[in-house]
């Protein structure tokens, strides 16, 4: 039995790959769902079909725990839970961003805990309906040394169900690169409130990225991420904005629909490692609170 402890859109991807009867959702203290979770789900290719997925009975132990919260809300929401979850069982981290991963290691250092990075990728157009948007590769890998001899079950288990899983030897290293490109575009998108690929000829973007991407640089190196030109970030930045110029980016979705958004792991997260480190972070500090002051409107 795998567990998911979250039922947005990722989780629900996971869930409707799943075996049927393999899988069920995790109720959050306070919770009380009587019924299984019904939603329509539209794959990447192929016909529609309902999902129905059970919760997770007091009686049922996980091997394994997949953790699709958002990034602000993962401790608590694994806090609530953990007694639930088998000591041994891997404990799999799907956040954006940086911050939340490690504060979950720190928190429960004898657990098996591994981070995940995906590029699946999924959205809910209405409540009941998850469409399979674009189809990716998920790598995983351990963020403790202890947790390394759990990628291997750990992918195993997700295995067979059409989604690509990778064992990943440096996860940190990928959810840098990811983060890299969030830093570069999700602020934006939400703060001029536009599609990722309009960012490109606005005045704001243009007159702030190169600072940015020279702040990034200066973190990445420090942080023992290699050593990457302004230039180079900038690059693969707007090609990702390029590729993906008529998304709205999961950051300016969170703004449109009031929702607390992931800015303090991904440019509020660079801004913290640049105080940790003496290193001046001005744009990423800039950005933050930008993004902090749309959502607390
Ligand atoms: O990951 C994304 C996000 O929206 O969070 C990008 C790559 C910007 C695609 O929209």
């Amino acid at each position: 039995m795998i567990g998911i402890l979250g039922a947005g859109s990722l989780g629900r991807l996971w869930a409707a790959s799943l075996p049927a009867g393999k899988v069920a959702f995790i109720a959050r203290p306070g919770e009380s769902p009587g019924a299984d979770l019904v939603y329509r789900f539209r794959p990447f290719d192929g016909p529609e079909s309902t999902i129905r997925i059970p919760f997770l009975r007091a009686s049922d132990e996980p091997e394994l725990l997949l953790v699709t919260t958002k990034a602000g809300d993962t401790v608590d929401a694994i806090a609530g839970i953990i007694d639930r979850i088998p000591q041994s069982a891997p404990i799999m981290l799907f956040q954006n961003g940086l911050g939340s991963q490690q504060a979950v290691a720190a928190q429960w250092p004898d657990r098996p805990i591994l981070a995940a990075s995906t590029t699946e990728g999924a959205n809910r157009p209405e409540p009941d309906l998850l469409v399979h948007a674009g189809s990716g590769d998920t790598w995983v890998g351990a963020m403790t040394e202890s947790a390394r001899p759990s990628v291997g079950r750990a992918v195993a288990f997700l295995q067979g169900t059409g989604l690509a899983i990778h064992p990943e030897p440096d996860i940190l290293q990928r959810l840098w690169q990811k983060l890299i490109i969030n830093a570069g575009i999700n602020p934006y998108t939400a703060i001029l409130d536009c599609p990722n690929g309009k960012i490109l000829a606005a005045s704001f973007y243009q007159d702030t990225i190169d600072s940015l991407c020279r702040e990034l640089s200066v973190l990445m190196a420090a942080a023992g991420q290699g050593k990457e030109t302004p230039d180079s970030l900038r690059q693969r930045i707007e090609r990702v904005a390029r590729s993906t110029a008529g998304n709205t980016s999961s950051m300016r979705a969170d703004v449109l629909l009031g929702r607390r958004t992931e800015i303090d792991f991904i440019n509020g997260y660079l801004t913290r490692l640049g105080k940790d480190l003496g290193i001046k972070t001005p744009v990423n500090q800039m950005l933050t609170e930008r993004v902090q002051q749309l959502s607390s409107r």
